[in-house]
């Protein structure tokens, strides 16, 4: 159905052997001096206060009427400005296919979703009709001068309209943006700190992928880095690194809320060392690992007990279109559940 030129190449696929290496030792999770310098340092953005105030309405809206759990999902990468005025930027290869479609598979399994996105990344539901290998003109046809959805695939979309509009007409789905790593730090703390009430009912998914380095704002220049800017041919960039916040989150902003990270590699052979380092630095209740050549296939959940349970999807699974996520996130409740019942007693 889509156009020719376009079928069968994905030129975000990566070729594994130039993938990223992440074998460089681990930072220093961040102290509280860190936490506050960095927010003394950086401006927040603006429309903070607007986000916060919606944030604060949908979680009391579900605590006195519906009781749900909330689960936070954060999705997509972050940029890196390389000036004020922003004409270049750093990115990562992240679409948010992970996020937009664990978010569907939490309201479905009757969780309360706030997606903090990368904007213009993929969302829940419309995720299914957006960018450019799905391309949403691609299902729908002309008939006597009028345009319909193409029957082959009309019962499929009514499944995901009926689903969009549940979300909807239960205001169970807050869409939160982000584009910069400062806005992405700002927007997570603020509604940590308002999901704070709702203690271990919170769920947090982090499956954003974050930079680990940055342009501080005192040595981000105002305008567009100028060609004349270049020292014997090359522009050289300095980043720091941005501060590991996550330790942060576990036992301040989000205290009694149950915390999922995510860990990405591309090594297989240090996946599961590195997931594992990340629970004793942090000391939270689960890391997802993940390689960036299987995402799509395998992810394996590294606990706290030392226990280290993959989750596949089969051949016929593969085949069949299954989403790993529709099998990761009952998964992730069963863990949400034991967390909730030991805060209780
Ligand atoms: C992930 O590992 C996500 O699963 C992916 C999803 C980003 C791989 P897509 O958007 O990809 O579906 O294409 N997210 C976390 C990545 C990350 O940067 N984690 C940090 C790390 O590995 C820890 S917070 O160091």
């Amino acid at each position: 159905m889509t156009p020719p030129q376009s079928k069968n190449f994905h030129t975000a696929n990566p070729e594994a052997e130039s993938a990223i290496d992440r074998s460089i030792p681990e930072f220093e999770a961040a102290k509280i001096s860190d936490e506050d310098e960095y927010f003394q340092n950086h401006k927040p953005p603006s429309y903070l206060p607007e986000i916060e105030k919606e944030v604060q309405e949908f979680i009391e809206y579900h605590r006195k009427n519906t009781q749900k759990r909330i689960a936070l999902v954060t999705s997509g990468g972050t940029t890196v400005p390389l000036e004020n005025n922003t004409v270049r930027f750093i990115d990562n290869f992240s679409a948010g296919t992970r996020g937009a479609t664990s978010a569907e598979y939490f309201l479905e399994n009757g969780y309360a979703v706030i997606f903090l996105h990368r904007e213009f990344s993929l969302l829940p539901y419309s995720r299914h009709y957006s960018h450019s290998t799905n391309c949403f003109l691609d299902f729908m046809t002309e008939k006597n001068d009028k345009i319909e959805i193409n029957p082959k695939f009309a019962d499929e979309m009514l499944k995901v309209l009926r689903k969009y509009n549940d979300a909807k007409e239960s205001n169970s789905l807050i869409l939160i943006p982000f584009t910069t790593v400062n806005q992405y730090l700002y927007t997570l703390k603020t509604v940590s700190e308002c999901l704070h009430v709702m203690s271990s009912k919170a769920l947090f998914y982090l499956a954003a992928a974050v930079s680990d380095f940055f342009i501080p704002q005192s040595r981000m220049p105002t305008h567009k880095i100028q060609s004349s800017a270049t020292k014997d041919g090359e522009l050289v960039i300095r980043l720091a690194q941005v501060p590991k916040f996550l330790s942060r989150l576990v036992e301040n902003w989000a205290q009694g809320a149950m915390i999922i990270s995510f860990k990405l590699e591309t090594d297989n052979n240090i996946l599961i060392k590195k997931a594992t380092s990340a629970l004793d630095r942090y000391h939270h209740q689960l890391v997802i690992g993940n390689l960036l050549q299987t995402r799509k296939k395998e992810v394996v959940f590294v606990k706290p007990n030392g226990d280290n349970d993959w989750i596949k999807l089969n051949e016929d699974e593969i085949k069949g279109n299954v989403e790993i996520e529709s099998k990761m996130i009952p998964a992730v409740i069963k863990v949400h559940d034991e967390w909730i019942q030991s805060n209780s007693s």
